[in-house]
């Protein structure tokens, strides 16, 4: 360092105990889009989530890509370049619907942002041409592979004028699903799932294999993949299997069925989280919606009561950091009674809203930060340990 360089501040100490922990808490990059606090919760550019719930989904996505929220005749105008873009090469869709039954709708999903890249990516690796063209293309993507999957019959074609939700829900076609509240109920899901901070699992693994320049497509799929894990966004999924499995909404028989799943050793899913400290604001505003969708539902009753007793069983765990609701506690709830009653594609939802977040970090991170040089590539170190074979050379 030169005399007059100012020292560094020191903004986290790793200490050894540390090591092994997930990064928890490390602070890697800066972000742009998103802060989750750990007792307020996420925000996206500052504002808190629940004050946007019931934003259009294009109006928050225009918010994480460009930082302010659209006036009147901005967002008209990015609907319609949206609509411009929801373009699926036809050849994607029908290799989407062509996948072994026996995979998992993410493992689809996961092939599908495969297939997407090789037909449909920039030749330039232009991430804000791709990042606008997926968050497009998704719907169609996404739809087709729940409609083969669930024997619904052939893809629906595409209206994207209707508006990004609007579009997807006809293209879904639910059999005797009320399509108005689906798509009440989309909407708020895509806007909740879109982003949380850049520490998120499949947020990190976007951003890091973007790092390494490659593309859109790549980096999204990759990012699906951290996504698929039971203790990330497949949360939900679980959740819902977990209240079934419950079965029951009287306060003392779920109490006893959490302290019983607790003492076998399993998740408590829906509950606890790496960051948050209190009550996932996002799971708040799903209990709420809860109250307009589905307040007689069984399942919403047995998520509601769980919302109590789970907490009150967790809170005994001397280990357990956060007790609380996370934003898996009630979705899948709501989902079932709105018609998509099976919980294996809840994850895809989640993935389908997600990867608007992180496609706009990856804008940031590959095109804005470092003046727009880009974050280097990923790459951090590890400290070697029990490797008995090892010889320093002597200088
Ligand atoms: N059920 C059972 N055990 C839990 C739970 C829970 N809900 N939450 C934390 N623990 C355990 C955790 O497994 C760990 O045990 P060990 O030391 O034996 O490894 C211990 O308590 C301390 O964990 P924390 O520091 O409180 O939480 P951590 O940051 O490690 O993990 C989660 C965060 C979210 C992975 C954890 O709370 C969890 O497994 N929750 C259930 C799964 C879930 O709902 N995931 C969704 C998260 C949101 N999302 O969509 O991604
Ligand atoms: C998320 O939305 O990604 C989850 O709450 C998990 C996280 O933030 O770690």
């Amino acid at each position: 360092m030169s005399e007059t360089a100012a020292p560094k501040k020191v903004l986290f100490e790793i200490t050894e105990d540390l090591l092994d922990t997930g990064m928890r808490g490390f602070p890697v990059s800066t972000v742009y889009t998103s802060e989750v606090d750990p007792g307020e919760g996420l925000h996206y550019v500052g504002y808190p989530i629940a004050d946007l719930a019931d934003l259009d989904p294009e109006a928050a996505i225009f918010l994480l890509l460009y930082k302010k929220l659209p006036k009147k005749a901005e967002l008209s105008k990015f609907k319609k370049e949206l609509v411009k873009r929801a373009k699926v090469d036809k050849r994607v869709i029908k290799l989407v619907t062509q996948l072994p039954k026996e995979g998992h709708p993410m493992e689809w999903l996961i092939a599908g942002l495969n297939f997407a890249g090789m037909l449909c990516k920039s030749e330039d690796n232009n991430y804000k041409e791709d990042a606008l063209n997926v968050i497009a293309q998704m719907p169609e993507i996404v739809a087709a592979i729940y409609r083969t999957r669930s024997g619904w019959g052939k893809p629906i074609k595409s209206k994207p004028k209707l508006g990004l939700m609007e579009n997807f829900v006809q293209m879904l076609g639910v059999p005797d699903a009320d399509a108005a509240k689906l798509t009440r109920l989309m909407r708020v899901f895509y806007v909740l799932h879109m982003d949380h901070g850049g520490g998120n699992l499949s947020t990190f693994v976007g951003k890091a294999v973007a790092s390494g320049k490659s593309d859109m497509y790549a980096s999204l799929g990759a990012a699906m993949a951290g996504l698929y894990g039971p203790l990330h966004g497949r949360a939900n999924q679980e959740c819902l299997e977990f209240l079934d499995a419950c079965g029951t909404d009287d306060p003392e028989k779920v109490e006893a069925f959490v302290r019983a799943e607790m003492a076998a050793g399993r998740s408590i899913y829906g509950f606890g989280h790496a960051v948050l400290r209190a009550e996932d604001p996002r799971a708040g505003v799903q209990y709420e919606l809860g109250k307009e969708l589905c307040p007689e539902d069984p399942f919403y009753k047995r998520a509601v009561v769980m919302r109590e007793r789970a907490v009150k069983v967790l809170k005994e765990s001397p280990k357990v950091k956060n007790p609380y609701p996370n934003v898996d506690a009630v979705s899948g709830t709501l989902l079932r009674a709105c018609g998509l009653t099976d919980s294996e594609y809840y994850t895809v939802l989640f993935g389908l809203a997600r990867c608007s977040g992180i496609a706009a970090q990856i804008v940031d991170e590959r095109t804005v930060h470092r003046n727009g040089k880009g974050v280097a590539i990923y790459r951090p170190s590890d400290i070697p340990v029990n490797q008995p074979h090892r010889r320093l050379k002597k200088a």
